[in-house]
């Protein structure tokens, strides 16, 4: 049998955490083949309904789940890491500036990189979902200088899962057949979802995207429109922000960056700018990659 994979998710008590223990204890993140050990994060006025997430952890006997860790202690939820996932984090509320939530986070986000930097497995790899994603992982990367920059992304892959499952639903096929959307840019309203290196399989050869849909007016604007305003409609419905897809957009991310993307598929990840594209160099952004013995690349041209 393997060796344990340390897996910590900050923000646990939370309804992303809540949706995504499960999904690491059933091997979607690392593999049917692949136990785990879970840290659980959280903050102090959480700690009880955290316990009780534990709880159900024990209840639910995962075959895989070696080991729950639950604290509010950062020090003790990093140690050993070799799998970070940030959910946890201050959420923007009614009235508040953008700035406040920023600075809120930079000091959640300071105090949790040195303890990472301090504890983790030395080629711990990071996945930061909490928003602004991108800004909290560039925090993450300068509050620890002596991590790989490779090694801390953001979570883009629900913005890239919701494209292909746009296309899906538009074609009547199944999501499984689209392949190669991209993500570029920021996790927020501002992102750029494009289509058009995107391809289905439709059991005959690939066929581009924009041919099967016939429609260049749906592909430029509705679809786009639709893509970076998903959350905000998810809300509108469930009242609560989402967190199935985000737990399994989180599980996608991490189990391709590991175990490798398919030979010809891409993905979208929030990663450090080489300067590729014209991108700043520097900056977490949203570029196609693809991953192969657990390191990402972006893909070029
Ligand atoms: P919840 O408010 O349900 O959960 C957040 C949890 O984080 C809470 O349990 C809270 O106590 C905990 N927390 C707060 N400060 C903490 C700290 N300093 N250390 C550890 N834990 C802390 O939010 P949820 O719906 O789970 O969303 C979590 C984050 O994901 C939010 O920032 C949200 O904006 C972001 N999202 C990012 C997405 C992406 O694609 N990148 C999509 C979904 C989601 O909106």
């Amino acid at each position: 049998e393997k060796e344990p994979v340390t897996v910590l998710v900050t923000g646990a008590a939370g309804q992303i955490g809540y949706a995504l223990v499960p999904m690491i204890a059933r091997g979607a993140m690392l593999g049917p083949d692949q136990p785990v050990i879970i840290h659980m994060l959280d903050i102090e006025p959480a700690a009880e309904a955290l316990k009780g997430v534990k709880m159900e952890l024990i209840d639910a006997a995962f075959p895989l789940l070696k080991g729950v860790v639950a604290t509010t202690d950062v020090i003790e939820a990093c140690k050993g890491v070799d799998i970070a996932v940030m959910v946890g984090g201050f959420p923007r509320k009614e009235g508040m500036e953008r700035k406040e939530v920023m600075s809120k986070n930079v000091s959640i986000y300071k105090a949790q990189a040195s303890a990472l930097e301090k504890h983790a497995a030395p080629d711990c790899k990071v996945l930061v979902v909490a928003n602004p994603a991108n800004t909290n992982a560039l925090i993450l990367k300068e509050f620890a200088p002596s991590f790989p920059e490779k090694n801390i992304t953001c979570l883009t892959r629900l913005d890239h899962n919701r494209a292909l499952g746009q296309i899906s639903e538009r074609l009547n096929i199944n999501a499984g057949d689209v392949k190669n959307v991209i993500i570029w840019g920021n996790h927020s309203s501002t992102q750029y979802p494009d289509v058009n290196h995107a391809t289905v399989d439709t059991g005959n050869g690939l066929k581009p995207v924009r041919e099967l849909v016939g429609d260049d007016c749906w592909l430029n604007a509705k679809f786009i429109t639709t893509v970076q305003q998903r959350g905000a409609d998810i809300i509108k419905a469930r009242k609560l922000s989402s967190a199935l897809s985000a737990a399994s957009a989180a599980c996608d991310h991490v189990h391709d960056w590991v175990l490798g993307t398919p030979k010809g598929t891409w993905v979208s990840m929030g990663v450090y700018s080489d300067g590729s594209y014209g991108v700043p160099p520097g900056i977490i952004y949203s570029f196609p990659v693809t991953c192969e013995k657990g390191e990402w690349s972006i893909v070029q041209g």
